[in-house]
Parts: structure tokens; sequence; C-alpha cells
């Protein structure tokens, strides 16, 4: 199963808004004989992939690991299930039920005599986070980014906060915005830095359009402006699940929020951020007035922060990045 997590992460970044699938077909004495996975949106099935390199049936009475459920209905082919039976496989691991609900493919195994079973569970669903979300939300899969001095501070009172991190852990953004179909900011944040940000898709959270056509945010790539005009509001402010909501329906299945602390808070208290990227500086700024990274208020408990799972970090420069996931 891991050698299907690791050949499913090959299609990262080109099979969107499907998941990443590897698969590892074993003959009937254990031994492997076929890998495969699934390459770009809309090719073949990583079962698929992996059965149709074979040229004698040396699948049949094997076992085929795959780390989702194999799909049973016609949708850009044909059902992987099928295939599976037509090969004789006589047991399938799999490491997560596939969220679609098209997809049935457990019963009709298990229909056909075959075993299933599955591994691996929270390392499946891990993998394929960003899937889950899309499928069963119909909405993009959020991670905001932060860079803070130790005492957590993104910027001086005066809104001086340039720079907090280092060169290599700015160049690291750059790098990783490219990963994200679209970055999404707030008039705040454009109005206080007159960043480029560059990339195909931005969005600005911009109610009262204040925002001047020759920001330069403005001179690159496609810019999707939510305001009072074309966004609902809630409690005053511009309803940002709509906005994502409506970044989802234009083909964004994954956003990188880069705000200040205004937008941040609001939607950390709303439930909208499903993953943090915050890069700690090796400072500390020792003034309470500076601004902060999440700027909620009313929280008298500590058992009322929200939680968090670190699941990854990694020095950048002099710069630490922990990429940590939100839990319940
Ligand atoms: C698998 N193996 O490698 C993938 C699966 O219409 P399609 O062909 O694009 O089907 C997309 C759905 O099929 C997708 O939402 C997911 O449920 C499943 N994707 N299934 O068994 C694969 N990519
Ligand atoms: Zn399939």
């Amino acid at each position: 199963m891991r050698e299907c997590f690791r050949l499913a992460k090959k299609g990262f970044g080109k099979v969107l808004p499907n998941p990443m699938v590897g698969c590892v077909v074993l003959d009937r004495n254990g031994k492997v004989v076929s890998k495969g996975y699934h390459k770009k949106y809309g090719e073949n099935h990583a079962e698929r992939d992996a059965l149709l390199k074979l040229k004698n049936n040396e699948a049949e009475g094997g076992t085929l690991y795959v780390n989702l459920e194999p799909c049973s209905h016609y949708g850009k082919t044909p059902p992987c299930v099928d295939l599976i039976l037509e090969r004789k496989l006589k047991r399938v691991v799999i490491g997560m039920k596939d969220v679609n609900p098209k997809v049935d493919g457990i019963s009709k195994l298990l229909e056909a005599g075959i075993e299933v079973c599955t591994v691996l569970e929270d390392e499946a669903r891990f993998l394929n986070r960003v899937f889950i979300k899309n499928m069963t939300r119909q909405t993009p899969y959020v991670v905001l980014k932060t860079a803070s001095t130790m005492d957590g501070k993104i910027a001086a009172n005066t809104g001086s906060s340039k720079w907090i991190t280092s060169e290599e852990a700015r160049a690291e953004v750059y790098r990783m915005r490219r990963e994200f179909d679209c970055i999404l900011t707030s008039s705040n944040t454009v109005l206080a830095d007159n960043p480029r940000m560059e990339h195909q898709f931005k969005c600005i959270l911009d109610k009262d359009l204040r925002v001047q056509r020759d920001a330069e945010i403005f001179k690159q790539g496609k810019i999707y402006v939510a305001s009072r005009e074309n966004t609902p509001l809630k409690s005053g402010h511009l309803d940002v699940e709509y906005v994502l909501r409506e970044l989802y329906k234009q083909g964004i299945y994954t956003v990188f929020v880069e705000c200040g602390g205004t937008l941040a808070g609001a939607m950390l208290r709303e439930g909208l951020i499903d993953e943090v990227y915050q890069f700690i500086a090796p400072k500390i700024l020792n003034d309470n007035s500076g601004l902060s990274c999440f700027n909620g208020s009313n929280v008298s408990e500590i058992s009322e922060a929200q939680r968090l799972k670190f699941y990854d970090i990694k020095k950048i420069g002099s710069d630490l990045l922990i990429k940590c996931i939100l839990t319940t």
C-alpha cells in the first residue's frame, strides 16, 4: 500500500479533481508483476494502467493493491471493477472507500466472490484530503499561509512587516503558490503592501471596491474580485464561504490564502480553513500592540483554541515552516 501511495503522488498537480491513485499487482505467489498510477485527469485509472501492462494474465488468482476503492461507474473510462473481474484477481486490498457517490466498487467485488480488505486508511485519506473535501463539500481545499515572529506577530503596530522571514522562505512561498489553483487575499493586504502575487488566478475580497485598478496585483493573471456587487454579506462582511463555492464552480479546487489577521481570524472562526502553513522567523517583537496572525476576539478559555496537527516541519533559510492540518 505504501508503494501505491508513492506511485499515486506522481500524479500530484495533474489529476485534480480526480484523486491520486497508485496500484500494485501481485501474482498468486505474491510476486509483484505490475504497477501503475493515475497520470492525468481524464486518463486511465491506476488499476487499468497496471492491469493493461500484463501480456499474459499473470494477475489471475493474485492480489491487487490500490489506495482507493476501484470504481464501478462509466466515467471518462469504463469501470475498473469490470477489468479486475475479467482478469480474475482473487483479492483486492484498498486504502479507503471512495467518497464519490457514483462508486460502489466494494459491493461489486464482494458479490463476485473477491476478498476485499482495507489497510492504512488514515494515510490513504490524508493523501487524498483535497479530493475528499472537493467531492463531499463541493468547495475548494483551503490552505492559509502566514509568516510571523516567534511571538506570533506579522507586523509591528505601525504596519511595518518587511521582512519578517528570510529571502529563502519568501522564495519558498513563490514556489508554493504554483501548487494551488488560486491565491485569495483581502483588500486590506493589497492596500497595505501592494503585492504583485504572481499567479494565473487571484481572488481579492474587496467589499467596497477600494483597490484601484492600477494596483500591482492587477498587472498579471486572471482576477476575480468579490465585492458587495456580486457577493452576499454575512454579519456585514462578504460571505467568504459563498466566494469559495463560486470559485469551485469556476474549476478552482485548491486555494492558497495570503492575508492579514482580520481575514485569517474570520476564516478560522467560520471553519473555512483546512490547513495552515506557518513560517516562523527567529525573532521576537515583544510588543503586544503588534499585529497578530489571527485576529479573532472574545476567546476566554484555552480549551476553546482551534486544534491542529503538525504534519511536516522543515527549516528554510533561517526560518521554520510548519505545515499543520486543522482537527476537532
Ligand atoms: C479509481 N482509480 O485511478 C481513479 C479513480 O470519470 P473519471 O474516469 O474521471 O472518474 C473519476 C472518478 O473515478 C473519481 O471521482 C473517483 O471516484 C474515481 N477515480 N478511481 O479506481 C483511479 N482516478
Ligand atoms: Zn476506476
